[in-house]
C-alpha cells in the first residue's frame, strides 16, 4: 500500500513538473490543482455534468448555455472527460491568461462549429441563455424577438469589417477597443471575485477582486504598463516566481 501511495505521489510530482512548463503555474501550484482534480474525480468521473457543477459552484458561471460551451472548450481532446491536463491548462488560462488568451478563449467558446467564424445562428444559441430569467415573464414570441434584437446589436458591435460574419480578427479588434465586449456573446469567464476566492485556496499569487482588477485588465488590453498599482506588484512577483521556477517560457 505504502509503495503504491509513494508511486502515486511520484506520478503527481512528475505531471506537476510537466504542467508547470506548459502553464502559468509553478510545480507546487500544479500539484495543488492536481489534488483538487483528484478530489473532484474521487466522486465520479469528471464528465459534462460533474464539470458543469464545478464551473457553477467554483467559478460562478451560471448561464446554462455557457456552462456547456466552457466544458467543451476545456475538453479539447473531445473524449467527454476533463482529465488532469485539461483541468490544469484550462484553469491556468482562466486564472492567468493574458488579454489575448482570454479573447481567444471567449471566441472559441462562442464558435460552436469551430470554423473560426461566428454566424448569427451561433450568436443566437449563445445569447439565448441571457433571456432565460425572463422566460416566465415574456412569451415565446417576445423571447425570440428579444434574442434576435440582441444578436443584431452584437453583430453591429463585433462585425468590425461589416462582411456579415464575425471573424476572430473582428472579435479581437472589437475587444481591444472595448474590453466590455469580451463577454458580450455570453458570460463564459468566472467573475474576478470567484476567481480570487478559488486561487486563494492554492496560491498566494492571485488577483485581488477589488475594482483594481478590472482596471488592470483594461490596461493590459491596451498594452499599457501600469507600474504603480499594488496589483502590478503582485504580477511582478508572480512573474519572478514563474521565471525562476519554469525552464520553458509559459504560454
Ligand atoms: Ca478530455
Ligand atoms: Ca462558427
Amino acid at each position: 500500500m505504502g509503495e503504491t501511495r509513494i508511486g502515486k505521489q511520484k506520478n503527481i510530482l512528475e505531471l506537476a513538473q510537466k504542467l508547470s512548463q506548459k502553464t502559468k503555474f509553478t510545480t507546487d501550484e500544479c500539484k495543488s490543482l492536481l489534488t483538487i482534480h483528484q478530489r473532484i474525480a474521487a466522486l465520479g468521473k469528471v464528465d459534462r455534468l460533474r464539470f458543469r457543477e464545478v464551473l457553477h459552484t467554483t467559478f460562478d458561471i451560471t448561464d446554462d448555455v455557457m456552462l456547456d460551451r466552457v466544458y467543451r472548450v476545456f475538453d479539447y481532446s473531445n473524449d467527454g472527460i476533463i482529465d488532469e491536463t485539461e483541468w490544469v491548462e484550462g484553469v491556468s488560462l482562466l486564472c492567468r491568461g493574458t488579454a489575448d488568451q482570454l479573447i481567444d478563449f471567449c471566441y472559441t467558446t462562442y464558435d460552436i462549429n469551430g470554423d473560426k467564424s461566428l454566424a448569427r445562428e451561433e450568436l443566437h444559441h449563445c445569447l439565448k441563455g441571457s433571456l432565460f430569467p425572463y422566460s416566465g415573464v415574456l412569451n415565446n414570441d417576445e423571447l425570440e424577438e428579444g434574442i434576435r434584437e440582441i444578436v443584431e446589436i452584437a453583430m453591429r458591435k463585433l462585425d468590425v469589417d461589416k462582411d456579415g460574419q464575425i471573424t476572430q480578427s473582428d472579435f479581437t479588434a472589437a475587444c481591444h477597443s472595448d474590453p466590455l465586449l469580451l463577454q458580450s456573446i455570453g458570460p463564459c469567464l468566472p467573475p474576478a471575485k470567484s476567481l480570487a476566492a478559488f486561487m486563494a485556496t492554492f496560491t498566494e499569487n492571485y488577483r485581488s477582486y477589488t475594482s483594481e482588477w478590472n482596471d488592470e485588465w483594461k490596461v493590459n488590453m491596451q498594452g499599457v504598463s501600469k507600474k504603480h498599482s499594488k496589483i502590478n506588484r503582485h504580477k511582478k512577483e508572480r512573474a519572478s516566481v514563474a521565471s525562476s521556477s519554469l525552464a520553458v517560457p509559459t504560454i
